[in-house]
């Protein structure tokens, strides 16, 4: 198996140019209808960098199922949209109530609350807009439009952030109940980039569930590697605070089963993911080695 270190995520690194290119075309095709204050604040939080794994699997599922990369960059974008609005409405004071995101203020700090609302808004119906206009053909369109919605919505993302807001007062009784909050706040998302891609490249049944067990699998080793960088990582690469989840006696896999036993699993769900796209061959390659990287990152 290769190994992904911080720095040989070559593939990352180019489609990262490529994400970053779409994503700023993507906002320019936004009219003089768009107030100029909103179109500052979308793009302030989109452009402002992150690591773009989302959009980074919606490139990598379409490829491995014999995609073309180009057919599959609106959703790419839309996919990234959708994640920069839950992590605009998550910094919000009603939520996690954070000055710092991707090494730069929050959009409530450098706009101001209400903008910061609307810029998230706009950038989750800007998606699914992308989407339905840009994916041909129309069924395929819907069928990405309609795995989005089941992802970002009340059963998917927004749900589990509900979860997660209630647990925080009620606790979290077993792991099992922890681990059903990630796999909708944070699994959810990360399994409709695979699908996304995997659709838009016209993959078989079998190779959306293969690309389904491997998104469920990397979805939840990404949260524990979060979980790890909130007791290990530093302000400075992450752009963020860290040691939020101790200093609000958060559950977390650390907490749950102690540092070394959480960097086991992770690793073990990697090995989950890796074997399940085997049915892809050689051009399994490039999401094996995100799947590494997701657990060996510092940021
Ligand atoms: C507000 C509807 C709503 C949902 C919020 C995703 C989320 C749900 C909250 C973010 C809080 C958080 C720290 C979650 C843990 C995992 C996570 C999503 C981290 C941020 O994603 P990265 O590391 O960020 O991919 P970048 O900046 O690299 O894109």
């Amino acid at each position: 198996m290769p190994q992904a270190s911080q720095s040989n995520m070559t593939g990352l690194s180019s489609l990262r140019e490529e994400i970053e290119g779409a994503l700023e075309t993507s906002l320019g095709r936004l009219s003089s209808e768009t107030p100029q204050r909103l179109q500052d604040a979308m793009a302030y939080s989109l452009m402002a960098g992150g690591k773009r794994l989302r959009p980074a699997l919606v490139l990598m599922a379409c490829e491995a199922c014999g995609g073309q990369r180009a057919d599959a960059l609106s959703a790419a974008c839309a996919m990234e949209m959708v994640h920069t609005y839950s992590l605009i409405h998550d910094d919000l004071p009603a939520m996690d109530d954070d000055d710092l995101r991707r090494g730069v203020p929050t959009c409530h700090k450098k706009f101001d609350e209400a903008t910061a609302i609307l810029a998230g808004d706009a950038l989750l119906t800007l998606a699914f807009e992308i989407i339905a206009s840009d994916v041909q053909p129309t069924s395929v369109a819907l069928d990405c439009c309609l795995d989005l919605a089941r992802a970002a919505g009340p059963e998917g993302m927004v749900g589990g952030q509900m979860a997660d807001l209630q647990a925080e007062t009620a606790g979290v009784n077993s792991l099992e109940q922890l681990e059903a909050i990630h796999r909708r706040k944070t699994g959810r998302l990360i399994r409709a980039s695979l699908t996304l891609g995997g659709r838009i490249a016209g993959a078989s049944p079998a190779e959306i569930t293969a690309l389904s067990v491997y998104g469920n699998a990397v979805g939840l080793a990404f949260q524990i590697a979060d979980d790890l960088l909130d007791v290990e990582g530093s302000v400075d690469k992450m752009g963020k605070a860290v040691q939020k989840d101790a200093s609000h006696q958060k559950s977390t896999y650390p907490s749950w089963m102690g540092v070394e036993a959480s960097r086991q699993r992770a690793e073990q769900l990697v090995d989950d993911a890796c074997r399940a796209i085997a049915i892809f061959e050689e051009r399994r390659l490039p999401l094996e080695e995100l799947a590494r990287f997701i657990i060996a990152r510092d940021h």
